[in-house]
């Protein structure tokens, strides 16, 4: 079983951000894949148009796998949340949303998956995302998906939505798709493989991180365990260095 893990989309009606997702909907029909994750952030901010809503939907009808989207902060579930006035599930049924404040399990018998996925409710420092883990589904490969600021071993933080070492390494689950950090990154820890995939259009790299954009793609084999690959995915149309330079400037200014 093959899966795509993405993360922080930042859709806010840019075209450069549109056609980033548009290339990671494509990879996953080029790589033939079982399952596309998007870890957080599908969204830039909760008052996009609904142009922007139509487009993103638009993609997702084009999946032609299981898709599972979770919160992030910028799309985050509070009162304001645009979930409120958006149905991504109106894309068809393989589309499924986590928008429930403690997160929960969903089971692909087929695959004989288990995804444990939550979303951010507050993005404040006492928001823990795996706080609310809780084993299960002992039978099935166990994926977990959540969006937050990881923290090493030995440090602590003041930034909201931690999580940290000690907490990924006492998962239960065989990989954990991570969003919120704007570059590929390994964070594994005990038995888990843990993964930031960075972000799919380049105008989003935040200025710790440029570097050209790309999706992982997961194996989950009985024999090979968890095998993890950073693909560069193809963009329609190679992003203007000068908009790409800029919109880093936005993005830092909005930091
Ligand atoms: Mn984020």
């Amino acid at each position: 079983m093959r899966f795509i893990h993405t993360a922080d989309v930042h859709l806010d009606g840019e075209p450069a951000r549109l056609a980033g997702f548009a290339a990671v909907v494509d990879a996953a029909i080029t790589h033939d894949v079982d399952l596309l994750i998007v870890a957080g952030d599908l969204f830039d901010h909760a008052r996009v148009m609904q142009v922007t809503v139509d487009e993103a939907i638009e993609e997702l009808r084009r999946v032609p796998c299981d898709v599972i989207v979770v919160p992030g902060n910028h799309d985050c579930m509070d009162e304001r949340s645009l979930y409120h006035r958006v149905d991504l599930t109106v894309a068809g049924p393989q589309v499924h949303f986590f928008g429930e404040p403690e997160g929960r399990w969903h089971t692909i018998d087929a695959l004989k998956l288990a995804i444990w996925g939550r979303g951010i409710t507050e993005h404040l420092p006492t928001f823990h995302p795996l706080e609310t883990y809780r084993h299960a589904h002992d039978e099935y490969w166990r994926l977990a998906v959540t969006h937050g600021f990881y923290v090493p071993p030995e440090e602590t933080t003041t930034r909201s939505s931690p999580i940290t070492s000690g907490e990924i390494g006492a998962l239960t689950c065989d990989y954990l798709a991570l969003g919120h950090w704007h570059g590929f990154l390994d964070v594994s820890a005990g038995d888990v493989h843990a993964y930031y995939s960075g972000s799919p259009s380049i105008g989003n790299v935040d200025i710790h991180v440029l570097e050209d954009p790309s999706v992982n793609l997961v194996t989950l084999d009985p024999e090979r365990g968890v095998v993890v690959e950073r693909v560069p995915i193809a963009l329609a149309e190679a992003p203007d260095p000068q908009l790409a330079a800029a919109q880093r400037l936005t993005a830092i200014s909005r930091d």
